[in-house]
């Protein structure tokens, strides 16, 4: 059967409802606010009163027109005419197909490729791919794989042709919801739904919890507003637009940078902010016209939570995440600390040199050997930001002797069939690779830029690096040295901001 909508799945747990709560009053309520498929999973009830449950439940599925899967017992799914979920160590999909019939659902858990394979093989309708996030609610020694992790088996699914649906299970909740709609999808294929256990079992309120997973499912990611090109802007508008808005950049940077950053986002016009308070990101998250710079400097497992911290607060309010992954594959603990980052949060951008970017695409390959200057070595960081944008839906900066600027890719864009928008910026003074900041308060300047400009973070990126690039050539034209660039450098963003003097740059794809 293909015709059913998994959008918001309700996987049951009697066990999880508070206290005074009532198991039938929840289901009830969960289905009379919009879930559009109900699985029955119960570990611990005998056949008799598994089938009573089954009875019960299906009377309200029925009303509501949806269908009702039971989990694991093909012979409680004939018993009241439901349909099926089964698990790796459970009935096989063939097995339960001939007992069930052609006109049941049957969907089985999955995630790896070779079982997607045997789905697709079997001819289950749906697969039930997880964990994506950590969960409680399942004893498992599985890893999440987070929405992008998701990826490469929708490809499987994509190339088989076949019509098997999708939902993505384990810790999904109010707060992941979106991402996880807007980063679980490939070019012309997107999982159909979210199942969830948790968010609506152990909720105090299921009817409230199940209308805002609804709406938040069925409403356009928090990200693709502010991902969306919006009205076409010049350049010179996008750079005027940082004096005039005076953004708030509240910046998560490493020690040696932090007066210089702050320095920079001063000369552009915007307003630095230095925090690594947990108890108040949530309302410096608030303030109108912000961004957040996360500059992971020192990974350390402590500090990583207080990023995390930071980016879900941001994340939470849709407002702009500048992300620059120093260092990323120097260390396992720095290598630890992106999958991490990319798996709990969105970035607006993500910004670092090719390694840092080679990393956070997950690509271990190295340019080791090739000039970093050569078409070669660009024309491959060009491929592998693609790569990352396409994963994260980000916009990708690579930062070099020539910039290069990948655009998130959204759907309704031409983008999404692969043609990404690249942008690449050349100037700048070989000095700036001298003076300590340099490269991270770029991430300050984006920041700024971006927040500045919500409706066009493709461009306003590109204009930051412009800008950039310019104030750094014409400060090196200048200097006697690293000390003398430096105060040149900042006088020269404040200038070139003011005036709207940027390097041009080349749209390449
Ligand atoms: C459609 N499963 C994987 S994770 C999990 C369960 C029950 C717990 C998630 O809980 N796919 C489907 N149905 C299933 N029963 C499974 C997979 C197995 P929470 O949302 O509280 O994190």
């Amino acid at each position: 059967m293909t015709n059913f909508d998994l959008s918001v799945y309700l996987v049951t747990n009697a066990e999880m409802v508070p206290a005074g709560g009532s198991f039938i009053e929840y289901v009830r309520q969960a289905i009379e606010n919009g879930v559009t498929c109900l699985q029955l999973r119960e570990k611990d009830l005998n056949t008799r009163d598994f089938i009573a449950r089954a009875r019960e439940v299906k009377k309200l599925t029925d009303k509501a027109g949806i269908p009702l899967i039971i989990n694991d017992r093909a012979d409680i799914a004939l018993a009241v005419d439901a349909h099926l979920h089964v698990g790796q160590d459970d009935m096989t999909v063939q097995d339960a197909r001939k007992l069930l019939g052609p006109d049941k659902i049957i969907g089985v858990s999955a995630s790896k490729p070779h079982e997607i394979l045997k789905a697709l093989e079997d001819g289950a309708d749906y697969v039930g791919i997880g964990i994506c996030f950590d969960t409680k609610t399942k004893v498992t020694a599985k890893l999440p794989m987070g929405p992008i992790g998701a990826q490469k088996l929708l490809q499987i699914i994509k190339d088989s042709g076949k019509p098997l649906k999708t939902c993505l299970i384990g810790g999904i909740n109010e707060t992941n919801v979106q991402r996880v709609r807007a980063q679980a999808r490939i070019p012309g294929l997107a999982i159909d739904g979210v199942a969830i256990v948790s968010c609506i079992m152990a909720s105090p309120d299921p009817a409230t919890a199940t209308r805002k997973l609804v709406s938040l499912w069925n409403e356009t990611p928090i990200f693709w507003q502010s991902l969306s090109t919006g009205p076409e802007a010049t350049v010179k508008e996008l750079i005027r637009q940082v004096r005039t808005v005076k953004p708030l950049v509240h910046h998560i940077t490493n020690g040696v940078v932090k007066n210089f950053s702050a320095n920079v986002t001063l000369a552009i016009g915007a307003a630095p902010l230095m925090s690594e308070c947990p108890e108040e990101f949530g309302e410096l998250a608030q303030y109108p016209n912000n961004s957040l710079v996360l500059n992971t400097g020192t990974p350390t497992e402590e500090e990583t939570q207080m990023y995390l911290q930071a980016l879900k607060a941001y994340n939470k309010h849709g407002k702009p995440v500048v992300y620059d992954p120093v260092g990323a594959g120097a260390s396992t603990i720095r290598r630890l600390s992106v999958q991490k980052l990319l798996l709990e949060g969105y970035m607006t951008v993500i910004k670092g040199n090719q390694g840092e970017i080679f990393t956070a695409a997950g690509i271990q390959k190295s340019m080791r050997g090739v000039d970093s200057g050569s078409e070669e070595a660009l024309e491959s960081a060009v491929s592998v930001a693609k790569t990352l944008a396409v994963q994260t839906r980000s916009v990708v900066v690579v930062t070099g002797k020539k910039d290069i600027v990948v655009d998130g890719v959204l759907d309704g864009r031409p983008s999404v069939d692969g043609e990404v928008t690249v942008a690449i910026i050349e100037g700048g003074h070989e000095l700036m690779g001298n003076v300590t900041g340099t490269g991270c308060s770029l991430g300050s300047t984006i920041a700024a830029f971006v927040a500045a400009n919500k409706g066009s973070p493709f461009l306003a990126t590109v204009a930051a690096c412009s800008v950039y690039k310019q104030a750094g050539r014409k400060a090196g034209a200048r200097a006697a040295g690293p000390g003398s660039f430096q105060t040149l450098f900042l006088d020269q963003l404040q200038a070139c901001t003011e005036t709207g003097d940027y390097e041009n740059f080349q749209i390449i794809s």
